[in-house]
């Protein structure tokens, strides 16, 4: 069998082990190279990857969602803390597909992780703001990827809950929390429909004070509205606590309840399962991204683009006929339009 060449550098190559040896600059940098548009980047980070690939899969993945102000930020620094007390090591990472429009990071707002930003074995890395080469949610299951090969066994995934956010944070994390907060009543504030039923626990945050009380009749509420539901893991029943993410109470009985989740969906191939799939979804949505750019990048649809488009445009061109005949122009099929004229 012919050797390809390797397409990593020996700077690349330094960067491999720098990553396996648990070097936390050599994590940081990897993630930017997987981040960045750059299309020179493209092989490297390829080849990074691929080189990265056996050693992940070790970790459990969890992913936090929720209304903002309902308390993700303070809860994964709460949380993260007891777990690297424990002994864990905890990447944190963040998933923001509309930071490219706003450049902001969700990472970056107003409650730091201070405890654990702190922590050295921990590692919190904000979404990338701007162009990301793989969409920002390829570049967060990279990212993921990247740090299990740096032996980070707890991964936290951190997104507002808003637009599809947690669609997308559903397709790249083992374990689905929902944090939610009650408001003057015992109601519960910013639910949308549907994320009730794609997470595997539901935390009910700030429930300090004489709030207590309230988060406990909303925990009552929720539990009754789930037995309506199927739940989001096969065989496992989605669980309902209360938690102060502030004051550290309920947070050791989330552990409990993921810990219990990774052993039950294991044990029954739920987890394995879900993995696969997860793995098959990457490879289309990497398929797809890299057809458009093939696509957007080839020289004579980019040459007849602006004429078709007018045409369409224009009103005088269906957009299907147009966007076939792009198609062919990219297959190198030949123009059915200028072998008619
Ligand atoms: N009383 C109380 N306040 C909390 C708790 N968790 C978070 N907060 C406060 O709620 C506000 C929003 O928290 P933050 O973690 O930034 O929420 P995020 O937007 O979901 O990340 C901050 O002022 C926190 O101090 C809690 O368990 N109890
Ligand atoms: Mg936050």
């Amino acid at each position: 069998m012919e050797q390809t060449a390797d397409p990593l550098s020996a700077d690349e190559n330094a960067l491999v082990k720098g990553v396996l040896a648990g070097d936390r600059a050599a994590l940081a940098r990897a993630i930017t190279l997987v981040e960045s548009a750059a299309p020179q980047h493209k092989n490297a980070a390829q080849a990074l990857l691929a080189r990265l690939l056996p050693h992940t899969g070790q970790s459990i993945r969890v992913g936090v969602t929720g209304p903002p102000g309902a308390g993700k930020s303070t809860f994964i620094d709460t949380f993260g803390c007891a777990l690297t007390e424990r002994g864990h090591k905890v990447a944190v990472l963040a998933i923001d597909p509309s930071s490219a429009l706003s450049r902001g990071s969700i990472l970056g707002d107003k409650t730091r992780m201070e405890g654990l930003s702190r922590d050295p074995k921990a590692f919190i890395r904000p979404s990338p703001a701007g162009g990301v080469l793989g969409g920002v949610a390829g570049a967060t299951r990279e990212a993921i990827l990247i740090c299990e090969a740096a032996r980070f066994d707890i991964i936290i995934v951190e997104t507002v809950g808003a637009g599809q956010n947690e669609i997308t944070l559903r397709s790249l994390v083992d374990f689905l929390l929902l944090l939610l907060i009650t408001g003057a009543g015992d109601e519960l504030q910013g639910i949308k429909k549907g994320v009730v039923e794609i997470a595997d626990a539901i935390v009910i945050n700030k429930a300090d004070g004489d709030n207590i009380a309230r988060a406990k009749a909303a925990r009552a509420q929720m539990e009754r509205a789930l037995q309506l539901v199927a739940p989001a893991t096969d065989g496992w029943s989605t669980r309902v606590l209360t938690a102060s993410a502030l004051h550290g109470h309920g947070i050791d009985q989330i552990w409990e309840v993921i810990s219990e989740f990774k052993a039950q969906t294991q044990a029954s191939g739920a987890f394995e399962k879900r993995r696969t799939e997860q793995r098959r979804a990457w490879l289309h949505s990497a398929l797809e991204r890299q057809w458009r750019d093939v696509l957007y990048g080839h020289e004579a649809v980019q040459a007849a683009l602006p004429q078709l488009e007018a045409a369409v445009m224009a009103g005088e061109l269906p957009a299907a006929a147009a966007a076939e005949e792009l198609l062919r122009l990219a297959l190198d099929c030949g123009s059915r339009m200028s072998t008619q004229s």
